[in-house]
């Protein structure tokens, strides 16, 4: 009742701005009569385009940006500020995505700086995080309370609850199987009492919680249905926009 639901994806390093156009239009033309929230992470490259297309068709779908600077301004050669992001429309921002950790040296602490710069700028933080091996459920439970107090380390509850977290395990994604109904179902479980035990009931209920990691259209439908999924964050199966309107309609 606290959450709608909530199905996105993120297109990674993938689209110019003239295929990112093809795609939203043909998303557009699929999505009409669907009320469920729909979010999209172009390239910051792509990000202009796609508000302006948004805007001009008067489109409900929601976008954001896959990165930020901790830092709103500064000498930071290369980089894109929280700011600049607010400027151009995104409402998201993604944060600690396990191939950011992977390539780009991402770490639990830049993570929270990052996750307060786009909170200070009004924006909402979609969180990544999860174990990177499988384990024993005593390890990964351990593993996520000290890695999502880390993460939300200095953050007020009012704050609190415009945070989105998505739930991916590192060996989920890119694999050729998501993690089971039961695993994520489990984990979800754990997360919501954390977030309760942190910041209570009202801001704890408050809080999306995805799932990604190998979602498709087969198992989909399983995984939004389970308790405390709020949502499916979506790679591979959505860089088409057909994938990403049969996944919308799958998890309804
Ligand atoms: C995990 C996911 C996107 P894929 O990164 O959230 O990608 O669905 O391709 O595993």
């Amino acid at each position: 009742p606290y959450r709608k639901p909530l199905i996105g994806t993120s297109w990674k390093m993938n689209k110019t701005n003239q295929e990112a156009l093809a795609y939203l239009q043909r998303l557009q033309e699929r999505l009409k009569d669907v009320s469920t929230s729909v979010f999209i992470l172009p390239p910051f490259s792509a990000l202009s385009e796609t508000r302006r297309f948004l805007q001009e068709s008067d489109s409900p779908l929601l976008f954001g940006s896959q990165n930020v600077h901790w830092d709103d301004a500064g000498a930071f050669t290369g980089e894109v500020s929280a700011p600049m992001l607010k400027e151009i429309g995104c409402q998201f921002v993604e944060i600690n995505h396990q191939e950011r950790r992977r390539w780009f040296s991402e770490t639990n602490e830049t993570a929270n700086w990052k996750i307060h710069a786009v909170l200070r700028n009004n924006m909402s933080p979609i969180i990544c995080l999860g174990e990177e091996k499988r384990e024993t459920w005593d390890l990964t439970e351990a593993f996520l309370r000290y890695q999502l107090l880390q993460l939300l380390a200095g953050l007020e509850p009012a704050a609190a609850a415009n945070i989105i977290l998505a739930y991916e395990p590192l060996w989920a994604i890119g694999a050729t199987e998501a993690a089971s109904p039961a695993h994520v179902a489990q984990v979800h479980v754990l997360l919501r009492r954390l977030l309760t035990e942190k910041y209570g009931t009202t801001v704890a209920q408050a809080i999306p919680l995805l799932y990604g990691g190998s979602v498709n259209r087969q198992n989909a439908a399983g995984l939004s249905l389970l308790p405390e999924v709020d949502g499916l964050f979506v790679g591979r199966a959505a860089l088409e926009p057909d994938g990403l309107a049969d996944l919308v309609e799958l998890a309804l």
